[in-house]
């Protein structure tokens, strides 16, 4: 028999390759030694340094899965998902940072864009030089993306775009977005185009005052009659297939991201726990402080072998979209749950910025939202198992 790993409980490590195991410590050793030390002064000052695109670029993190000739890294899900984790662990702005850029712009376009598209924008953006965002939500079309108002209008040598796209991460630091619009020349399906940061009419105003995700910026998209060329409009996608193909790559990132996030304040509270003593000993030696860590233990774990099955199954290409719903939904929710708990096991320490636990609280209720709310992916998977469609 083996000796039971507390921190480890199902031996996830072993179930990893050598590979996967090296991208991680790679990914480990980064965000501790160069995001951690930033993250409190960020956060508070509601701050995205640039130059960790850079940093993250130059270390293969950045659109992990894209084909290496095109300046990605090459690697499996599993390893995109174990970055996603090591980021996360830090704090949900930065890991939202490098998700928009490899799930949600690096992929449609490696997906659905043409070679020139590829060679023209991938290695910048795999490198850090380019910043991206992806703009699908509108003020009034978030969880009903397919009512959005965003139209391109058919002109000579290309289209006109005119719009509103609202709660976009990176936006108003990107040099590329991929806007998401209904095309008039294609029956108003919706199509995909590459929006370059010199279009004229093109804006993109930041959104101030967030409580959650401070360490990352988010804006509007606001699009007045902005020409896109006809070489700008990616040809491979059609309809909500096209956003939806990108969202699913994103939402099983985060489903191992928000682990990362949980993974940080469980053992904040065991460390905390142990360290603090009240009634003259360990908080740690109290039942009811026990069933709370065996809990966050219990949940982590489960949540990490479910994200390793999907990821292993994407790999193998068997998988479905509503696998991706099931573990977004349910390990956002948990770590929600945790970040709570963990807050809560701090006493009044927990509410201040130095311990952390807060602040991915905080975080986390973005995460619960973002990539389709926690209700809408239970709707998701409640349509796959009664075959009734109870969104509207
Ligand atoms: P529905 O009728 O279900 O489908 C319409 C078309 O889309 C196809 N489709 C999918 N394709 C691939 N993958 C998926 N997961 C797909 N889901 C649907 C479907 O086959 C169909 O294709 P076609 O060819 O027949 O047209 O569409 P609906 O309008 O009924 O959808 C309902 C619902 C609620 C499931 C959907 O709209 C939804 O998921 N809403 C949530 C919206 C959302 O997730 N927004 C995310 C915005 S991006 C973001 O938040 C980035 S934050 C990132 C960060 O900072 O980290
Ligand atoms: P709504 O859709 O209005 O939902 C409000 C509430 O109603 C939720 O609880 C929801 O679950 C519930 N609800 C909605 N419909 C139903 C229904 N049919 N049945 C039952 N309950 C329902 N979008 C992008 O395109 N790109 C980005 O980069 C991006 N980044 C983001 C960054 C941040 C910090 C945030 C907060 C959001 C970001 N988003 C982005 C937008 C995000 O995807 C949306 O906020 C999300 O999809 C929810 O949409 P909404 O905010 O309009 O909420």
């Amino acid at each position: 028999s083996a000796s039971f790993n507390w921190e480890d409980p199902l031996l996830l490590e072993q179930q990893l390759s050598e590979e996967e195991r090296q991208i991680r410590d790679t990914a480990h050793a980064y965000c501790q030694a160069s995001l951690q030390p930033r993250v409190r002064s960020a956060f508070r000052e509601e701050r995205f340094d640039r130059t960790i695109f850079k940093e993250m670029g130059a270390l293969g993190l950045l659109g992990a899965t894209v084909a290496s000739e095109y300046g990605g890294a090459g690697v499996n899900q599993v390893a995109y998902g174990l970055i996603a984790r090591e980021v996360e662990r830090v704090d949900s702005g930065y890991r939202s940072a490098m998700s928009v850029q490899s799930s949600l712009v690096m992929h449609p376009i490696e997906a659905y864009g043409s070679e020139d598209q590829k060679q023209t924008y991938l290695p910048k953006l795999a490198s850090g030089e380019w910043v991206g965002c992806f703009g699908l939500t509108e003020p009034d079309h978030g969880s009903d993306p397919g009512g959005m108002l965003t139209r391109a209008r058919k002109v000579d040598g290309g289209y006109r775009l005119s719009g509103q796209k609202m709660w976009i991460t990176n936006s108003p630091i990107a040099d590329v977005a991929i806007v998401w619009a209904k095309s008039d020349d294609h029956d108003g399906r919706i199509r995909g185009f590459i929006v370059d940061r010199d279009t004229k009419g093109l804006s993109t105003p930041a959104i101030h005052g967030k409580l959650s995700l401070r360490a990352s910026l988010t804006g509007e998209i606001v699009l007045d009659d902005a020409f896109v060329p006809n070489d700008r409009l990616l040809p491979g996608a059609s309809g909500l297939a096209g956003p939806f193909g990108c969202l699913n790559k994103a939402r099983y990132g985060i489903a191992w991201g928000s682990l990362g996030a949980a993974e940080f304040c469980w053992r904040a509270a065991r460390r905390y726990t142990l360290e603090r003593t009240q009634f003259n000993r360990p908080l740690a030696a109290n039942q009811l402080i026990q069933l709370k860590l065996a809990n966050m233990q219990t949940e982590i774990a489960l949540g990490l072998q479910a994200a390793l099955q999907v990821g292993r199954l994407m790999d193998s290409g068997h998988w479905a979209p509503e696998m991706i719903s099931l573990i977004k939904r349910n390990n956002c929710g948990k770590a929600l749950e945790i970040a709570r708990l963990a807050r809560d096991m701090h006493g009044g320490n927990g509410i201040t910025e130095e311990y952390g636990v807060m602040r991915h609280l905080m975080n986390l209720e973005t995460v619960n939202t973002y990539e389709g709310t926690h209700d809408i992916h239970a709707l998701i998977l409640g349509r796959a198992q009664t075959g009734i469609q109870a969104f509207f």
